[in-house]
């Protein structure tokens, strides 16, 4: 680990790391007493990676947590006891009882998107949102996890491929834990690395150790900046290992004991706490102060939810079809004047560029533009028409410049230069 951020940027990973892991063994005894309805995931030892991906995003950008990512709702800003009843299916919870484990988003305010059962399909998904938040100038990056069992579904395929065709600001988190199930890795994928799997869409990629925080912290900021510069998807692997079985149920006798005794030396939470001392960042006294502000906070989170009722059974009839404004009142958040997207005419030129998409023989070069209206005529496709701040009229064809060769982060600065317009 390198020392490289503020001194609350370390504690606050240290806490939410902490918070992740407390979390989770509270609800394996809620379990254990029953009181959880349906499955129950566990991400020991994988804290590390909810934790430091998701403090690398900004307020604004959006997530979608898959099972194992409980850490990165808790960094978002999900109280825990929203976590607790919707796993006991309250009342009180997101989804009022009606969906258990982390299935449950925040559009309104914490931009979180429900997670899909459905390996890989959040993939295409987030890259939607991404792709949303473009068209709308509001200048987010959109992240999700996969796991390796999950990133040999062909909708992993298909979405990272789109997300890359589209430039869309998309980081992908596939956290490698070595198995899918009962299934190794090694017997499912014929790849030393998943990152690799990057390669096939042109996009860039990193690798990182899973298990340091910090590592883990900085890679994805890098990412994430440079998704939102506008250079398009980007694919970090994080290398792990899963610690429990696939979900409580499973006893996971068929890892190796000498696999499971070399990851459990490596508890990100241990290795942390050893940097954190050798760089005097937390001593004994810090380190209890935290433990009892969690333990505090959780037990009147618990409390909290265990007096949550059950919902009744009316509700059941509630809510199952999208009613329009009484169900939902999602409204896009303009950040560029509507008036230069809409309404969608042939005649509307193209008012968006990102470096390098459409670069293909075919297209219109290296700053081809993308239309928000209906796609123009082939031979007007490299017309890199410009339209006044005010959505005024297009003010005519411009000639296509070839723009200089300049380096992708100043391209994508000058796209977003335009963007704002
Ligand atoms: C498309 C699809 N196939 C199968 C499943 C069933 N399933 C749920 S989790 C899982 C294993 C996932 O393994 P991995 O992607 O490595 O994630 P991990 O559990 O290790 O975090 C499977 C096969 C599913 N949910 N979706
Ligand atoms: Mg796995």
């Amino acid at each position: 680990m390198k020392k490289e951020l503020t001194r609350q940027q370390y504690l606050d990973l240290y806490y939410y790391m902490r918070l992740n892991r407390a979390v989770e063994d509270m609800m394996v005894k809620l379990f254990r007493q029953n009181k959880i309805v349906g499955g129950l995931y566990s991400s020991l030892g994988q804290e590390a990676i909810s934790v430091g991906t998701a403090y690398a995003l900004e307020k604004k950008d959006w997530l979608a947590p898959m099972i194992r990512n409980i850490g990165a709702l808790l960094v978002k800003g999900v109280p825990p006891r929203d976590i607790f009843m919707q796993h006991m299916a309250k009342s009180d919870s997101p989804t009022k009882g009606k969906d258990g484990t982390s299935h449950f988003g925040d559009l309104d305010n914490l931009h979180i998107v429900s997670p899909i059962s459905m390996l890989g399909d959040l993939i295409p998904v987030m890259t939607g949102v991404a792709m949303a938040g473009r068209y709308l100038g509001q200048k987010i990056v959109a992240m999700t996890w996969i796991g390796d069992g999950g990133s040999s579904t062909g909708v992993f395929h298909e979405g990272l491929n789109f997300a890359a065709a589209q430039k869309a600001p998309f980081v992908l988190i596939l956290e490698n834990n070595l198995w899918a199930y009962s299934t190794p890795v090694r017997k499912q994928v014929p790849l030393e690395n998943l990152a690799d799997r990057a390669k096939a869409y042109g996009i860039e990629s990193y690798i990182v150790d899973g298990n340091d925080v910090v590592t883990v912290y900085s890679t994805t900021k890098e990412a994430v900046e440079r998704a939102r510069a506008g250079e398009g998807p980007i694919l970090i692997e994080a290398k792990t290992f899963r610690r429990m079985g696939h979900a409580q149920h499973d006893p996971a006798e068929y890892v190796p004991k000498e696999m499971r005794a070399y990851w459990e030396e490596r508890d990100p939470i241990t290795l942390y706490e050893k940097f954190l001392s050798s760089e005097k960042l937390l001593d004994a006294k810090g380190k209890k102060e935290i433990e009892e502000k969690i333990d505090a906070l959780l037990v009147s989170e618990r409390d909290f939810a265990e007096n949550s009722p059950m919902p009744p059974a009316e509700l059941a009839e509630t809510g199952v079809y999208c009613t329009g404004d009484d169900c939902h009142k999602i409204q896009a958040k303009w950040e560029r004047p509507i008036v230069e997207v809409t309404p969608p005419r042939s005649s509307v030129k193209a008012v968006w560029t990102v470096s390098g998409f459409g670069a293909g023989k075919a297209s219109g070069g290296a700053n081809a533009p993308i239309h928000f209206g209906d796609t123009q005529p082939a031979e007007d496709a490299t017309g890199n028409g410009t339209r006044s701040a005010k959505g005024g009229k297009p003010s005519g064809k411009t000639p296509v410049k070839v723009a200089p060769k300049k380096t992708v982060k100043a391209a994508a600065a000058s796209a977003s230069r335009k963007a704002r317009r």
